[in-house]
């Protein structure tokens, strides 16, 4: 009886139960507090120390910058390894060549087969020396000595395989979001030794990932302003910036409070170099353009393989974009795997794969790491090295069926258009001839979430349930009849509004949402205050600040009164509405604090409004108004 006991202590003790900031746990990126997110991860007893050793080296770029570099390698030396690298803004510490990483490389399988695993601070950060450029703009055909991400990674690459003992010569990058974009960029003017690149949540544009939504700023993103806005003078191996002290634990009642954007300038002075590249330059200016990299992918040569989420509230568009710019504009081996992810959690071991309340299955993480991500890296780094990688092209999963999926292309080509109007409260076939209509309220937005935190960047209201906002006058709620069948939306949906405000500016926010059947059953996730029985699973969102309309560098005022078109696109899903649910659009126009607040009065920027600027306006919806999407055949 005893030794059972001791046996069922000891099994129980690996199971260690975490509610932390999974960054924290994710060694990968160090940024501070995201949401808090509960983990159960299974403690692993590897010890990095026992099978690699480590080395620090300063890595000279052509134009003199010393970039810092960690090298873990195996101590196992009968045998060559490729190198895979991570270059990070979030720095590659624990720094001293006794400090070990919990975990390195992608995920454990890679980690214990053994492989050169290094990760670099890139310019400007940490210990790495030079200037930081955020979303730094690529350079094509760069002169002497010009630099950018591509340069860096291009001479980082060439001095590791010439100088780290053991490398069989062939190199793969990997990366989470920032990291993502450095992997994406190391595909630039690519090294020759780089053989593939796994971009994985990747930034793409920051006027569409990230800070905004279709200039839109979002103020849920406020905090995160702290970690890329400050310049440090030298390599540092502690951080060099600093957090607003904020009493609140409300964020919906501090930013309500604040007002004006201006307000907060109290927290962020000049020296937060950020701050002030957000704030002149609300619109899509050149500053923001020439620092997208989706426009930049042609003729790339090394096998990639992007990684995204399809609930990640931070980089959406970057992942699908930098998919599909490449499959259209080289002949590269390039593939894609979109699971039930919220940003990062791929990368995790989490038994039971949740978001908020929404619980999608076991193990799909570590399946994606050992059956996808393993084979992928191992076969253009150890293998044949060919297309015949047994991956298929788009392997991506029904967050409805909860099952993977398998596609030749994405979006896929077997689906059909199919147009529903939002008419009267009805989203049916049949076009209205009337409108609705709701005030707007800049006193008392829309909130994004029934949550009371101070999030660093928003995460979990990708699945929450939305009946808290359907029941608001200032919703307006469209849904078809309870399914007789299941059907299934794979690929974009594209809102047509037709609208109309008393003002002269106004935001637009397109939700859809699947309506769970009165017997769905609660999970161990589901919150304690509510039910799954009718639950308002939020599928996809988006908005578009409507002087954006037209032109996302030139804005432009609404006429008071004038029917207007808004034409929002909602990023990729691949969801079955299955029968007993029902298929809901909300349209608002406030959805705070995940956005900032619209003065709904056209202004020249709204980072610049005044008190006096913000309306309560009235606006319409017009039943002509559409949802196009694409219905898998
Ligand atoms: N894309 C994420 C992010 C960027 C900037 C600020 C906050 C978050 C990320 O790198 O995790």
């Amino acid at each position: 009886m005893r030794s059972t006991r001791i046996l069922l202590l000891s099994f129980l003790s690996l199971f260690v139960f975490i509610t932390s900031c999974n960054e924290k746990t994710d060694p990968n990126s160090n940024i501070e507090t995201k949401e808090e997110v509960t983990t159960t991860e299974q403690k692993d007893t590897y010890d990095v120390k026992e099978f690699y050793s480590k080395k620090e080296v300063d890595i000279v770029m052509r134009d003199g910058t010393k970039l810092h570099t960690t090298i873990y390698s195996p101590k196992d030396t009968s045998k060559k390894y490729p190198i895979l690298m991570q270059r990070t803004p979030y720095s590659s510490r624990p720094y001293g060549e006794d400090q070990f990483r919990s975990k390195i490389a992608p995920n454990e399988f890679l980690m214990k087969e053994g492989n050169i695993i290094v990760y670099q601070d890139v310019r400007g950060r940490w210990m790495s020396e030079g200037v930081y450029d955020n979303m730094r703009a690529y350079i094509p055909n760069k002169k002497d000595k010009q630099f950018d991400e591509a340069s860096d990674t291009y001479d980082t690459i060439d001095w590791l395989v010439n100088n780290v003992d053991n490398n069989n010569g062939n190199v793969g990058v990997w990366g989470i979001s920032y990291p993502g974009f450095y992997a994406t960029y190391s595909l630039l003017d690519s090294h020759p030794a780089l053989k593939a690149v796994s971009p994985q949540a990747c930034i793409g544009d920051f006027f569409f990932d990230d800070f905004h939504h279709n200039g839109a700023y979002l103020l849920s993103y406020w905090r995160a302003t702290a970690v890329f806005g400050y310049e440090k003078t030298e390599p540092v191996k502690e951080s060099w910036y600093t957090f607003p002290e904020l009493k609140a634990k409300d964020q919906y009642q501090f930013f309500l409070d604040a007002g004006p954007l201006s307000t907060l300038d109290q927290y962020y002075k000049e020296d937060n170099v950020f701050w002030t590249q957000l704030k002149e330059h609300p619109n899509y200016d050149e500053f923001w353009q020439k620092r997208g990299i989706i426009q930049h992918l042609k003729d790339i040569k090394p096998a990639v393989m992007v990684v995204g989420g399809l609930f990640d509230a931070e980089d959406l568009y970057g992942p699908f974009e930098t998919y599909e710019k490449i499959e259209n504009n080289s002949d590269n081996y390039n593939i894609m795997v979109f699971g039930p992810w919220s940003h990062g959690d791929w990368a995790r071991n989490k038994k039971r794969q949740a978001i908020g309340n929404v619980y999608f299955g076991d193990d799909i993480s570590l399946n994606f790491q050992q059956n996808i991500e393993t084979k992928f890296f191992n076969h253009f780094l150890k293998g044949e090295g060919d297309n015949a990688s047994g991956l298929t092209e788009i392997q991506i999963f029904d967050t409805g069926k909860k099952e993977w999926n398998t596609f030749d292309n994405w979006p896929p080509k077997n689906t059909e258009k199919k147009t529903m109007y939002l008419s009267g409260n009805d989203l049916s076939e049949t076009v209205g001839k009337g409108f609705s209509e709701f005030v707007s309220d800049p006193k008392k937005p829309v909130p994004y979430s029934e949550d009371i935190k101070m999030v660093f960047t928003p995460r979990k209201y990708m699945t929450d349930d939305q009946r808290f906002a359907a029941r608001r006058p200032d919703v307006l709620v469209y849904e078809t009849p309870i399914l007789s069948e299941d059907m299934t939306l794979s690929g974009e949906i594209l809102a047509k509004l037709k609208v109309a405000t008393t003002g002269t500016a106004a935001d637009w926010v397109v939700k859809l949402i699947d309506v769970y059947p009165e017997d769905a059953e609660d999970t161990e996730e589901t919150q304690k205050y509510l039910k799954m029985s009718n639950y308002h699973m939020m599928v996809r969102s988006e908005v578009l600040r409507g002087r954006f309309r037209n032109s996302f560098s030139k804005p432009e005022p609404f006429t008071p009164n004038q029917k207007t078109d808004v034409n929002i696109k909602l990023q990729d899903i691949h969801h079955t509405f299955l029968k007993g649910h029902k298929i809901q659009i909300q349209v608002q126009s406030t959805w705070f604090p995940y956005i900032d607040l619209n003065p709904q009065t056209f202004v020249p920027n709204i980072f610049k409004a005044k008190v006096s600027d913000f309306k309560k306006e009235t606006h319409k919806v017009f039943d002509d108004s559409s949802i196009e999407f694409s219905v898998l055949k």
